[in-house]
């Protein structure tokens, strides 16, 4: 049976995005795709139900899955009587509707949105070695080439372009739901951890990863017994 938790008290942020979203992802630890939608709504104070799926009963759902979401993954959100699928699309969708986490001209929504695609990417050749049955090589080899590469370009964008480059996050002094993406796959790549060993040629990127740690709803919940690794 998946695992079911509220977090939170719903408050004047779930009234913004219409409700207590409920979160179908799987049970692994505090990562990936699912764990961007959570960390957002800590930090927003949205309330939430937390529904988790080990990797061994996720088959067995997978059909339930699939009625919710055509391409059968997850995370699928139910809010208030309605599927919300694509989680990065979700993010952009309740950032407009907090009116926070977004750019506010063209140009700086336009750069958020380019930073998420940049995390997309990294994070969508990090799943394919790290789950690769041949992981012992694939993702050795991934941390040299395709994340060296995604590390080194996140560093060179965050530290050129004029939104980001005072820095600490990617709009600057204003943190966006990119911030969110940026971060969780570094986290993911374990790059958060052991005093930022793996990231120490990217300061740039750093900062942005300090001030995440730092917002006082994010560091509440990486100290909380939320926090899975
Ligand atoms: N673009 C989609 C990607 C969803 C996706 O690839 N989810 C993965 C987990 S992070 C998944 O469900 N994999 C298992 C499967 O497809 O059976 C999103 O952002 O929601």
């Amino acid at each position: 049976m998946p695992s079911t938790k509220k977090v939170g008290t719903p408050g004047p942020a779930n009234d913004k995005i219409g409700g207590v979203p409920t979160l179908h992802y799987f049970d692994f630890f505090s990562k990936g795709r699912g764990q961007v939608m959570r960390l957002f709504w800590e930090d927003a104070e949205i309330a939430y139900e937390d529904i988790r799926y080990t990797f061994s009963e996720f088959p067995q759902h997978k059909s339930k899955i699939s009625d919710m979401n055509p391409t059968a993954s997850v995370p699928v959100i139910e809010l208030n009587g309605r599927i919300l699928t694509q989680s990065y699309a979700v993010l952009r969708r309740m950032a407009r509707q907090l009116g926070a986490y977004d750019g506010e001209t063209e140009e700086e929504k336009y750069w958020a949105d380019a930073m998420c695609d940049v995390a997309i990417d990294w994070r969508t050749l990090f799943v394919i070695a790290f789950l690769s049955p041949d992981k012992e090589t694939a993702y050795p080899k991934h941390k040299e080439t395709d994340r060296k590469r995604y590390l080194g370009a996140l560093e060179r964008h965050l530290s050129s372009h004029e939104a980001s480059v005072r820095g600490p996050y990617v709009l600057g002094d204003k943190v966006s739901y990119a911030d969110f993406v940026v971060y969780q796959i570094c986290h993911d790549e374990e790059l958060t951890k052991n005093g930022r060993e793996g990231m120490r040629e990217y300061p740039r990127l750093v900062k942005l990863v300090d001030a995440m740690e730092e917002r006082p709803n994010v560091k509440g919940f990486l100290e909380s017994d939320r926090y899975l690794g």
